[in-house]
């Protein structure tokens, strides 16, 4: 094959495998309404409120009064008609009208309200997921979430295209303001995670693996984490959660690299991201070779380091570009760095859709960036005298986005 043809091939075999989306936080249809989707949801996604206050004279005081469609019409206003929808995001937002063939110009959204108000729930999740080219994706579940916790309590449905994940972010961030909520559940837990609150961990988690089945464990840290640590989140991650993962053979994930809140005043949007020290990392591979951990870190200093560290530890899986890297120039950037450094041993991407149908645009871009990627990989290999072959791209294809993950998950 010429370089041409082996673009196609490779542009080919991307769309044709179905992938797992291994980090989203989407939420089965029997979650209900936890699930976000539509319009109103897709243009108030905390990325397009960060890029409103860019360019509105609102306050963020004054749109938190608003109402959700108000918000949509205001950021469908502010940076699609009086702006060019140029950013990843707002461009995403372009990408979804059309993939219905909704207009994606204009000064209302009447036309696109009526469409998605149209839609049957379920029967709606099927054809994006299929839109998209995903096959199954992996949700967030908060045990301690008021509104999600007891949905499982009850026993929700399960669905075969949605994997739970125990996210356990409240437990080991927020202790401080959530061991009574364990207390009150009737775990004897204390403040400073002493005493019996270790074992007490221990039967919490057992007792949600057992409720959820969850494919991974899963938390999100500060750039200032550090490991080991004389801290509740050192202590609990020690001795509690990393033992129960390998007790129930499932992976942890850990994301770090997040500055949280740097400015309140924007909720969600209001996050940013520092470089960390992943000093941390190889003391817990080292420390934990029983234990597997998906990694992904949020700082664009931190990926050279992170695919270092999977050169030394085969049970670290690097995964994603994740968040404020998720847009093409660093995707290229990493992409090239990971499979120079690990060949096909790592997972390019996650969607982290928290829209259903931001799933649509996240990976279409994804296919689009990665497909000269992989086809300048293979020119090369053929110019250093080893021709590909079709098969070879569909093994790798396969291996990078559902077989790293199944094999890690021990999820097959
Ligand atoms: O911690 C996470 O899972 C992050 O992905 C989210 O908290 C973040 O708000 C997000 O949506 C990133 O894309
Ligand atoms: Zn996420």
């Amino acid at each position: 094959m010429n370089s041409n043809e082996i673009l196609t091939a490779v542009e080919r075999e991307l769309a044709a495998t179905p992938f797992i989306d291994i980090h989203t936080h989407l939420f089965m249809p029997s979650l209900g309404a936890l699930g976000l989707w539509g319009i109103d949801q897709l243009l108030t996604y905390h990325y397009l409120e960060a890029e409103l206050f860019r360019s509105s004279s609102i306050r963020p005081e004054q749109y938190w009064e608003f109402s959700t469609r108000q918000k949509a019409n205001l950021i469908w206003r502010t940076l699609f008609v009086e702006n060019t929808p140029v950013s990843e995001a707002t461009r995403g937002v372009i990408a979804v009208l059309k993939a219905f063939g909704l207009p994606t110009s204009g000064p209302d959204l009447t036309e696109a309200r009526r469409f998605f108000e149209a839609q049957e729930p379920r029967a709606h999740i099927r054809r994006v997921l299929e839109l998209a080219g995903v096959s199954e994706v992996v949700m967030t579940n908060d045990p301690l979430d008021p509104a999600e916790g007891p949905l499982w309590e009850k026993g929700a449905e399960r669905d075969g295209q949605f994997h739970p994940v125990l996210r356990l972010d409240r437990i080991l961030n927020k202790w401080a303001s959530h061991w009574q909520v364990l207390g009150a559940q009737g775990y004897a837990v204390d403040e400073d995670a002493g005493g019996k609150s270790i074992a007490e961990m221990r039967r919490f988690l057992a007792r949600w693996f057992e409720l959820m089945k969850p494919v991974y464990m899963a938390c999100s840290l500060p750039d200032t984490f550090q490991f080991p640590e004389d801290s509740v989140r050192g202590r609990l991650l020690a001795a509690a959660v990393i033992p129960s993962c390998r007790e129930f053979g499932i992976p942890m994930s850990l994301m770090i690299g997040v500055r949280y809140l740097v400015n309140p005043a924007l909720r969600l949007a209001g996050d940013a991201v520092g470089v960390a020290d992943l000093r941390a990392l190889e003391h817990i591979c080292v420390r934990f070779p029983e234990n597997r951990f998906f990694v992904s870190v949020l700082s664009r200093e931190n990926q050279h380091e992170l695919c270092v560290y999977a050169r030394k530890f085969s049970n670290l899986m690097p995964f994603g570009c994740w968040w404020f890297l998720n847009n093409p120039s660093i995707v290229e950037e990493m992409t090239w760095e990971r499979l120079e450094m690990l060949g096909t041993s790592f997972i390019p991407q996650h969607s982290d859709a928290r829209v259903l149908e931001q799933v649509i645009y996240k990976w279409r871009n994804t296919r689009r960036t990665l497909a000269p990627i992989l086809a300048n990989k293979y020119a090369l290999l053929s110019d250093d005298g080893r021709p590909v072959t079709r098969e070879d791209i569909k093994r790798d294809v396969t291996r990078l986005f559902r077989g790293n993950f199944q094999e890690f998950a021990g999820h097959r």
